[in-house]
C-alpha cells in the first residue's frame, strides 16, 4: 500500500532569486524551516540579472530599494549613486546571498515546468525542465511581474541574419555596438534607457516608436561621502518611512492642489518637479495630479513645452508628445539625455502609427514606408505583465485545477499572494501587487506569508487556503477601485500589450495601506477559515 504521506524534501520552496524571493528565503531559513530556492538563470538578482542591457538602471532610489532587514547590511553596503545601474544592482544581490549564506540553498538553471498539488500528501510536487523533482510543503513563486518577455507578433523575426536581443533576455557577453546600424523597437522604460546610452557609439540609430511616453528626467547623481554617512546614520528613520507609507518611497507628498496657485507659481513648481529625482514627480507633485484631468493636463502642458525646448526638429518633437494618455496613464519612464538624442544627425524616429511595421527581413525591418537595413535589432518590447510568469509554469491545484483555467478571465487572488484552489502556494510580488517602490510592497507580502508559516508550525496545521468568499472580497475591491486609478486601459497594467489577454487591472488599486490593513486583520483573526 502507498504511504498516505509522502515525505517532503523541504518545508519551503522558493522559486525565483529576485529581490522578493531572496527575502522570503532569508525569512524562512532564519526561522529554521528547511528551504530550497530554484532559479531559471545562472545567477541571482531577478530583474537585475535578466535586464542587463546598456543603460539598465533603478528608478527607485537605490538605498530605499535595497533591504532593511539588517542594519549591518545597510551600513556595510555603499550605493555610489542615487539610481545605480544594473551591474551595481546585481552585485548587491550577490553580496546579500553571500553575506547571509543563502547561496547554498539555491539551485540555478532550474526552469519550472510543472507544479502539482498532491492532495493526499498535502504537499506540492515541483518539476524543473531538466527533470529535477522537488516535494515541498509550501511553494512561494516569487517569479516577478515583468519577467516573461514578449516580442511583437510581426512576421519574419526569425529570418533576421544580424544580431537581435530582447532587453529582458540580454546576454552576459558584451554586445558590440560601435559603428553598427542599430534599430531599437519600443519606447517604454527599457527602450528609453538604451537609446541615449548607445547613441554615440553606433553608426546609425533608428527608433521604432508605437506610443510616445511622458518621459521625465531621472536626475541621477553620485552620492558624496558626507551624504553616504548621513544616510547610514539615518537608517531607523528611513526604514520607518518606507515601510509604513503608501508608496514605499522616501518622498514627502506636497500640500496643495494645482489651481490653488497662479500659472507663474505652477510653472516654477513644475520646474522644481522636473529637476526632482525619479518618481518624486509623481509622489510629490500637486496632490490632484492623478485625480483631476485638468490638473494632469496642466503638468503635461509644461512637459510638452520642455520637449519642444529640447528637440530641435518640429516634426520629430510632434511624434514624441503623447496624445492618447495623460501623465501616468502608462507607467512613466525616467530618462537621462533621451530627448537630446533626437538632435543627433544619425538618429531617426519612425512613428509606427504612421508607418506600421510590415515584417522583419533577413537584413532589417520593413515598415509601410520601406525597408531599412540593420546590423543589430534591440527588442525593447516589454513583458506579459503580472500573470505572464505564473501562467507559463504549469501550476495545477486541487483536483488538477489549472491556474491558467482559473485565471482565464484575469487573476483571482487574495491580497495578491494566494488563490482559492491552490493550497500552500503563494506568489508575492505577483499580480494584484503594488505600484510604487516594489521591494517594500513585496516585502510586506513576504512577511505576511512568513507569518502564515510560523502560525501553522506553532499550531500544527498542514494546509492553508483562502476561502472562495474571502477571495471574492479582495477581487471585488480590485474591480471597484480599478475604475478610479490613473493607469489607462491601454497600459500593460491592463494587459493591453498582449493580444487576446483579458482586460483586467493587474495591480492592487486599493494601495499598499489597504493591503497591509487586510493582512493585519487576517492574521489577527488567526487566519479564520483558511487553515486545516
Ligand atoms: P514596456 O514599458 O511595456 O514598453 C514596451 C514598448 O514596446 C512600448 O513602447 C510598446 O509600445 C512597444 N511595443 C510593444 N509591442 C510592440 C509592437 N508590436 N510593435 C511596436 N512596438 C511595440 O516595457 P519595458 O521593458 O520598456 O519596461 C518594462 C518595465 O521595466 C517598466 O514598466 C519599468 O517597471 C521597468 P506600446 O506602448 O505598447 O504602444
Amino acid at each position: 500500500m502507498e504511504p498516505a504521506q509522502s515525505p517532503v524534501d523541504v518545508d519551503v520552496l522558493v522559486v525565483g532569486a529576485g529581490v522578493t524571493g531572496i527575502y522570503q528565503l532569508y525569512l524562512a531559513r532564519e526561522a529554521g524551516f528547511s528551504v530550497l530556492m530554484l532559479e531559471a538563470g545562472t545567477g541571482v538578482g531577478g530583474t537585475w540579472y535578466w535586464n542587463r542591457y546598456p543603460g539598465s538602471r533603478y528608478d527607485s532610489e537605490s538605498y530605499t530599494y535595497g533591504y532593511f532587514f539588517s542594519r549591518e547590511l545597510f551600513n556595510n553596503w555603499t550605493w555610489p549613486e542615487v539610481f545605480t545601474g544594473q551591474p551595481e544592482n546585481e552585485r548587491y544581490f550577490n553580496h546579500v546571498v553571500d553575506r547571509f549564506d543563502l547561496r547554498r540553498h539555491i539551485r540555478f538553471n532550474a526552469r519550472i515546468v510543472a507544479e502539482d498539488w498532491d492532495e493526499r500528501a498535502g504537499s506540492w510536487i515541483v518539476r524543473a525542465e531538466d527533470g529535477m523533482e522537488i516535494r515541498a510543503r509550501f511553494v512561494v513563486n516569487a517569479t516577478g511581474v515583468l519577467s516573461a518577455p514578449v516580442y511583437p507578433r510581426v512576421p519574419g523575426r526569425e529570418d533576421f541574419k544580424g544580431i537581435a536581443h530582447h532587453t529582458g533576455l540580454w546576454p552576459k557577453e558584451p554586445v558590440e555596438f560601435a559603428g553598427k546600424r542599430v534599430a531599437v523597437v519600443g519606447t517604454g522604460s527599457s527602450g528609453v534607457q538604451v537609446i541615449p546610452v548607445i547613441a554615440d557609439e553606433v553608426a546609425s540609430l533608428t527608433v521604432y516608436q508605437r506610443t510616445p511616453n511622458w518621459c521625465v528626467p531621472l536626475n541621477n547623481r553620485v552620492i558624496p561621502a558626507g551624504e553616504q554617512a548621513e544616510i547610514k546614520a539615518d537608517f531607523e528613520r528611513i526604514r520607518e518611512i518606507v515601510t509604513s507609507n503608501g508608496s514605499g518611497f522616501l518622498h514627502v507628498p506636497h500640500d496643495r492642489t494645482t489651481f490653488e496657485e497662479t500659472r507663474e507659481q505652477r510653472w516654477a513648481f513644475y520646474e522644481t518637479m522636473w529637476r526632482s529625482p525619479g518618481f518624486a514627480k509623481l509622489s510629490t507633485n500637486y496632490t490632484d495630479l492623478l485625480t483631476s484631468r485638468d490638473a494632469n493636463a496642466e503638468w503635461c502642458a509644461f512637459l510638452e513645452e520642455k520637449y519642444r525646448s529640447i528637440v530641435k526638429d518640429p516634426a520629430t518633437v510632434e511624434k514624441l508628445i503623447p496624445r492618447d494618455h495623460l501623465y501616468a496613464g502608462k507607467r512613466p519612464p525616467y530618462v537621462t539625455g533621451y530627448f537630446e538624442t533626437f538632435n543627433k544627425p544619425h538618429v531617426d524616429l519612425v512613428d509606427l502609427r504612421e508607418t506600421p511595421m510590415v515584417r522583419v527581413t533577413e537584413k532589417g525591418i520593413e515598415a509601410t514606408d520601406g525597408e531599412r537595413e540593420f546590423d543589430i535589432i534591440v527588442w525593447a518590447t516589454g513583458f506579459d505583465f503580472g500573470t505572464g510568469a505564473l501562467l507559463r509554469m504549469g501550476i495545477r491545484g486541487r483536483g488538477g485545477l489549472s491556474l491558467n483555467d482559473y485565471w482565464a478571465e484575469g487573476p483571482m487572488t487574495y491580497l495578491g499572494v494566494m488563490a482559492h484552489g491552490f493550497p500552500n502556494m503563494f506568489f508575492p510580488g505577483g499580480p494584484h501587487g503594488g505600484a510604487g517602490n516594489n521591494p517594500r510592497y513585496n516585502g510586506d507580502q513576504s512577511e505576511f506569508i512568513h507569518g502564515v508559516f510560523e502560525f501553522m508550525r506553532q499550531h500544527h496545521y498542514r494546509t492553508v487556503e483562502v476561502p472562495a468568499e474571502v477571495e471574492k472580497t479582495w477581487n471585488d475591491m480590485v474591480t471597484l477601485y480599478s475604475a478610479k486609478q490613473p493607469f489607462g486601459e491601454k497600459s500593460y497594467f491592463f494587459g493591453a500589450n498582449i493580444p487576446g489577454k483579458p482586460k483586467r487591472f493587474l495591480n492592487n488599486p486599493g494601495g499598499r495601506l489597504l493591503m497591509k490593513q487586510m493582512m493585519a486583520d487576517t492574521a489577527e483573526s488567526e487566519y479564520k477559515g483558511f487553515l486545516s
